[in-house]
């Protein structure tokens, strides 16, 4: 029997209130010390959602290479190269965006960027992230991000491992993410 539940079964003999309020807020030292829809934050176990997060964007992989028509994604007669200059965007369906700065002529970029607002996530908020190739006009999109299709919702798993990675297509992005 795990310190956690022994813990649990004597604050549930001691009082007749919840179980789970009594050991929110409880001693930890890793996430799995917690409940599965908690984090262990500073030794205290805390709800995920509820709560609000800093969200890195880090670095995209595999980029396409060339547009949809096959072509490259800048002329060659620009201020730069061929290539893509990609930066990315993520956001909520609140409203909070935050987009990363550009990187010329990369098709693998690590932009290591924290979001400066607060994402405050909940259990049914659901994200979406695009990256684009900075153009003197309208940006060329590189990739619309979602999982499967659809904007998604942050996962307990993606919190307690402080980052995640998402797919669309063959670009893959990493995320980080942290309670504020
Ligand atoms: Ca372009
Ligand atoms: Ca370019």
């Amino acid at each position: 029997m795990s310190s956690k539940t022994t813990a649990l079964i004597a604050a549930c003999l001691l009082t007749a209130a919840g179980c789970k309020e009594d050991t929110t807020n409880s001693s930890c030292v890793e996430h799995e010390d917690c409940f599965d829809d908690e984090i262990c934050q500073s030794h205290r176990c805390q709800l995920v959602y509820g709560q609000q997060y800093t969200i890195m964007i880090e670095s995209a992989r595999y980029l396409p290479t060339s547009n949809p028509d096959g072509g490259f994604w800048d002329p060659l007669d620009g201020d730069d190269g061929q290539e893509p200059d990609p930066y990315a965007v993520f956001y909520d369906l609140d409203g909070t965006f935050c987009s990363t700065s550009r990187i010329t002529d990369y098709a693998t970029p690590t932009w290591g960027q924290r979001c400066p607002g607060a994402f405050t996530v909940e259990e049914d908020s659901l994200y979406g992230w695009s990256i684009y190739d900075d153009d003197d006009g309208t940006d060329d999109e590189l990739m619309a991000g979602t999982a499967d299709g659809e904007e998604f919702p942050i996962q307990v798993e993606w919190v307690r491992s402080g980052q995640f990675d998402l797919q669309a297509g063959n670009t893959s992005i990493t995320f980080g993410i942290a309670p504020r």
